[in-house]
């Protein structure tokens, strides 16, 4: 009873602030103090990958700079987990909430529960399902890649360089329900529907981890002897295929056109190396785009419901340029 009394004059309070700023402005989301230090949480979902481990580097290393006193915990790869990692930051009395959601549906309840505390809530990296929770009232923006985007570059780009008459081509798709998993997949299968020649003959989860997409591809070479291009949701994936091709005896780069995404630097090394022929970036590198956004929202500005990052693209012509800020 006594959280609950508690939960409900937080919110009152934060309805009454927006209102005398002026900030209120359509939004009913929980504002922020302008103040100097500020209790931070991070929620990271895993650790198993370069990429996720860079980012929350990236938040630590924003923390003194920002002001920030930062509750990071890991999930280990349970969206429960991470569920209950929300909540206990809630419980700790957080001022300001950067999430990066592992699935799409299953991290709403801890999305809507950090607004009803009182918390406002940054989505990084990853969003949640649109229909059910939206930037601008649920949350307060989603910043991070156009997925969609990623994979119709790859898809792009594969047309342009695949010397093939006929592309036989394995997926390995990114943890099933997460929007990068989802919209990686639409971007590229869309525009391949557009190419006879291009047939998408096996698409499977390898759960975004190097281990699982060389155990997948393995699987499904079996399968499908005569895949010529493989698409990789992300590099970890896609390292994880080039050593399964290469353990049945095949020549990525030569018989067999690798493309992923994210530009981590085993993936830079294997385009050096000729074994992988593009990544289109997403980069992991939030906490300083964080920091400002946080800011802004902390003076009253009202935030764009996306602040998008915007992604290079790295082939042979310029990864070596780039090897030495990888991760
Ligand atoms: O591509 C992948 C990571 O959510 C954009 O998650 C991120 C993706 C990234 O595990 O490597």
């Amino acid at each position: 009873m006594r959280a609950k009394t508690l939960l409900m004059a937080a919110t009152a309070v934060g309805f009454g602030i927006a209102a005398l700023a002026g900030t209120a402005s359509a939004q009913d989301l929980p504002p922020l103090e302008m103040k100097d230090r500020y209790k931070v949480g991070f929620p990271q979902m895993e650790s198993n990958n370069p990429w996720r481990i860079a980012e929350s580097k990236s938040f630590v290393d924003t923390a003194d700079s920002c002001g920030w006193d930062l509750i990071a915990t890991d999930a280990a790869g349970s969206a429960a987990k991470q569920v209950a990692d929300v909540d206990s930051m809630i419980a700790q009395g957080i001022d300001v909430l950067f999430l990066p959601p592992r699935e799409e549906k299953p991290l709403i309840p801890a999305v809507m529960r950090a607004k009803a505390a009182g918390v406002p809530t940054f989505l990084v990296d990853r969003s949640v399902d649109p229909n059910v929770a939206k930037a601008g009232e649920h949350y307060v923006a989603f910043l991070g890649s156009d997925f969609i985007d990623q994979g119709r570059r790859v898809a792009e780009w594969t047309l342009e360089n695949f010397d093939g008459e006929t592309g036989t081509i394995v997926e390995l798709e990114g943890t099933t329900g997460s929007s990068p998993a989802n919209d990686r997949r639409k971007g590229f299968d869309d525009v391949m529907a557009e190419h006879d020649n291009m047939t998408i003959v096996a698409s499977q989860t390898g759960d975004f981890a190097r281990d699982l997409g060389r155990q997948v591809m393995e699987t499904l070479l079996q399968a499908h002897p005569d895949v010529n291009v493989v698409y990789a949701h992300n590099d970890e994936m896609a390292i994880g295929a080039i050593q399964a091709l290469e353990l049945a005896g095949r020549k990525p780069g030569e018989d067999v056109l690798v493309v992923s995404i994210d530009g981590t630097r085993d993936a830079l090394q294997a385009i050096i190396d000729g074994k992988m022929g593009v990544t289109v970036e997403s980069s992991p590198f939030f906490g300083p785009l964080a920091c400002e956004t946080m800011k802004r929202y902390a003076k009253g500005e009202t935030i764009e419901p996306w602040v998008k990052v915007s992604d290079r693209i790295f082939t042979k012509e310029n990864a070596a340029d780039h090897i030495d800020e990888a991760y």
